[in-house]
C-alpha cells in the first residue's frame, strides 16, 4: 500500500519481537520509489505522535489495513502470536496516513477478546458475505482459515463467533517412536499447513471471492526428538469458492 501518499507502493511487514527497548516494533514499513523492485531500509511504523503502535506485548505480528470505522481512512489491524487482533485507527498527518496513538484490542459484543486459540492470527478484511460491511478472515498457527462475520454496520463492527472456512490440521501425540504425531484431517500434501495467511481475490473471475493462502512449511516427524518439524518450504494455495 502507499502509506506516505507519494504514489509509490510501500511494503509493510510484521515483526517477530516486540520489545521496544531492543529496537523492535510490531509493524515495519519499507518505502518504495521509482524502481518497483527496490525499497528503502525498513523503518518502524509510527503513530501520529511518533509512538510504536504496540499493545499487550504483541509479538509475531501480521498487519493489514482496512477502513473498519468507515471514515475514509485505512486503519491498521494486526494479529499476534497469541491469536488476538489489535486496531489503530487511521488519522491524517503531514506524512500522509498515520495512526492513532491509542489502539484497542478487538472484542466480541460481550467484551470477550476476539481470539484464535491456535495463535498466529493473520487478519484480512473483505465483504465475504456481500452485505456491505467488512468481515474478518484469518489464518492461524495450526493452519486453516477462519471467518468472523461482521453482524454490525460498516461504522461499528459486531463480530460473530468464528466459522471454519478451511479446517486446520490436527496434531495429536500418540506416543511411540514410530509415530509421535498423527496428522489427521485432510491430506497434508493437498492443503495449506502450518502458519497460514489469507487474502481474497476472484481468481477464476466467476464473481465469487476465492481464498489465496500462504503457509510457512510442510510438517513432518523427527523420530529422534519425537517432535514435529517443519521443512521451511511454504506454498501459495488457491481455494476456489463454491
Ligand atoms: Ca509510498
Ligand atoms: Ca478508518
Ligand atoms: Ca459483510
Ligand atoms: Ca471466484
Amino acid at each position: 500500500m502507499d502509506i506516505d501518499g507519494d504514489n509509490f507502493l510501500d511494503l509493510v511487514s510484521g515483526g517477530f519481537n516486540s520489545t521496544p527497548s531492543l529496537g523492535y516494533a510490531p509493524v515495519y514499513v519499507m518505502k518504495g520509489g521509482t524502481d518497483k523492485l527496490k525499497y528503502k531500509t525498513a523503518d518502524h511504523l509510527h503513530t501520529v505522535s511518533g509512538k510504536v503502535p504496540l499493545m499487550n506485548s504483541a509479538s509475531c505480528t501480521k498487519p493489514c489495513f482496512a477502513d473498519l470505522n468507515n471514515d475514509g481512512l485505512l486503519d491498521l489491524i494486526y494479529g499476534d502470536k497469541r491469536g488476538r487482533f489489535f486496531q489503530f485507527n487511521g488519522v491524517k498527518s503531514k506524512q500522509g496516513l498515520s495512526f492513532s496513538d491509542e489502539g484497542k484490542i478487538i472484542r466480541f459484543s460481550d467484551a470477550k477478546t476476539l481470539k484464535l486459540d491456535a495463535g498466529y492470527s493473520s487478519p484480512h478484511f473483505t465483504d465475504w458475505d456481500g452485505d456491505g460491511d467488512l468481515d474478518l478472515l484469518s489464518g492461524s498457527k495450526k493452519g486453516g482459515v477462519f471467518y468472523f462475520e461482521n453482524e454490525g454496520t460498516p461504522e461499528d463492527a459486531l463480530w460473530a463467533k468464528p466459522l471454519v472456512l478451511l479446517s486446520p490440521l490436527e496434531y495429536s501425540k500418540t506416543g511411540g517412536a514410530a509415530s509421535p504425531y498423527l496428522i489427521a484431517g485432510p491430506d497434508p500434501a493437498k492443503t495449506p499447513q502450518y502458519v497460514t495467511c489469507v487474502t481474497t481475490v476472484d481468481y477464476n473471475q466467476d464473481a465469487k471471492l476465492d481464498l489465496v493462502i500462504g503457509d510457512h512449511s510442510t510438517l513432518g516427524e523427527d523420530y529422534e526428538s519425537k517432535e514435529f518439524y517443519t521443512n521451511d518450504i511454504g506454498n501459495v494455495w488457491v481455494m476456489l469458492r463454491k
